[in-house]
């Protein structure tokens, strides 16, 4: 039997095949064809899957708890709600990756930055995107959650386009003010930019297609996810300054861009004032220069071991909250078993 995650790629031709299909109806040519499928086979394969997987495998959890098992059609339902995540995801990336000028995605060039592709690149994030409502509207109009799930993406949707609205507004081009920045802004743009369509999401979806109602359940769900999509986060910002492109598949911008990283909101806790000078004067600047400097403050200020001292006591804090939860709301497997996936993660 192949294990979770290949039976979980192995349905990508599938899904492929299935969307390219529905095109027929909008009478697309082959060109248009051809296309959508290379942007889908570039865009949305390549990545951990952890989101995608996570629906699949709450779901087993939800179901043990019952003492049942997975059936076939529990996976596969499952594994059609987790490739959703997976196109949103790349509706995200292609268009995150413009805004923030980056180079590469998953080791190779972000689509954007393909000859023939450039802004194209926009309009096929939003065909992707819509791709997700004609999968939900195949597979899952008949369902009683039908209207619940298509509100909950839609939702969830929104609330990480205000998360990177709060990301790109508060890093403008060429304007550099360190005092824009604070750890309570920042906690509000990683939660909405990232713990929601990345921690909630999924869980939110398992819950769905195991039956439960209970708001409650929900509820619990996403006052632990929330905490450790914010946990999550703080490792992409720590990586992006300190993991090599080979590990994360991706080279950091975060100084260029001038964000409201978690790095350097902890460097203004910390710095002196000739330090923050420093940092006002190489924050946010292109030049190989100016972002060597701001990461020989980094240096200075220890901010590598401050992270890993925040990530043994965010560990300890998330098991808490998780161990404090009522297991006949939501079981706690669930929880472990998405920190155990990004747990002191390299990439
Ligand atoms: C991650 O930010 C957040 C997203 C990818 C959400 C983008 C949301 C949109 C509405 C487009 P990031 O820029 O730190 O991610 P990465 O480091 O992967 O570029
Ligand atoms: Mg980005
Ligand atoms: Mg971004
Ligand atoms: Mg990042």
């Amino acid at each position: 039997m192949a294990s979770n995650k290949q039976q979980f790629i192995d349905f990508f031709p599938r899904l492929v095949a299935d969307l390219l299909r529905d095109l027929d109806e909008f009478e697309a040519l082959p060109e248009s064809k051809a296309w959508i499928k290379q942007a889908l086979e570039y865009n949305v394969q390549g990545g951990k899957m952890n989101r995608g997987l996570s629906v699949v495998d709450a779901l087993a959890v939800l179901r043990a708890q019952t003492g049942a098992e997975l059936t076939t059609a529990d996976r596969e339902r499952a594994t059609i709600l987790g490739w959703c995540i997976e196109l949103l995801q790349a509706f995200f990336l292609i268009s995150d990756d413009i805004m923030d000028a980056s180079i590469t995605r998953r080791g190779q060039p972000c689509w954007y930055r393909q000859p023939e592709v450039g802004m194209i690149a926009i309009n096929d994030a939003f065909i992707i995107e819509m791709f997700i409502y004609r999968i939900l509207k195949k597979y899952f109009r008949a369902d009683a959650f039908y209207i619940d799930l298509v509100e909950l993406v839609q939702d969830v949707t929104f609330k990480t386009e205000l998360g990177q609205n709060l990301d790109l507004i508060t890093a403008p081009e060429d304007d550099v003010d360190l005092n824009r920045f604070s750890m309570d802004k920042y906690r509000y743009i990683v939660r909405f930019k990232t713990a929601y369509y990345s921690f909630v999401l999924p869980v939110a979806m398992a819950l769905m297609l195991a039956g439960v109602q209970n708001p409650k359940a929900f509820q619990q769900a996403e006052a632990i996810l929330l905490p450790l999509g914010e946990y999550f986060q703080i490792q992409d910002d720590f990586l992006d300054c300190y993991g090599t492109p080979e590990m994360i598949g991706k080279i950091g911008t975060d100084i260029e861009d001038n964000k409201c990283s978690w790095l350097i909101n902890q460097a203004l806790l910390l710095a002196s004032t000739d330090q923050k000078a420093r940092l006002h004067q190489h924050y946010g600047k292109r030049s190989a220069e100016d972002v060597a400097a701001v990461k020989a403050i980094y240096q200075e200020l220890g901010l590598e071991q401050r992270f890993h001292d925040y990530e043994t006591q965010s560990h300890a804090d998330i098991t808490g909250l998780i161990e404090a939860a009522d297991p006949t709301l939501v079981p706690h497997q669930i929880f472990f078993d998405f920190m155990g996936k990004i747990y002191k993660r390299t990439k």
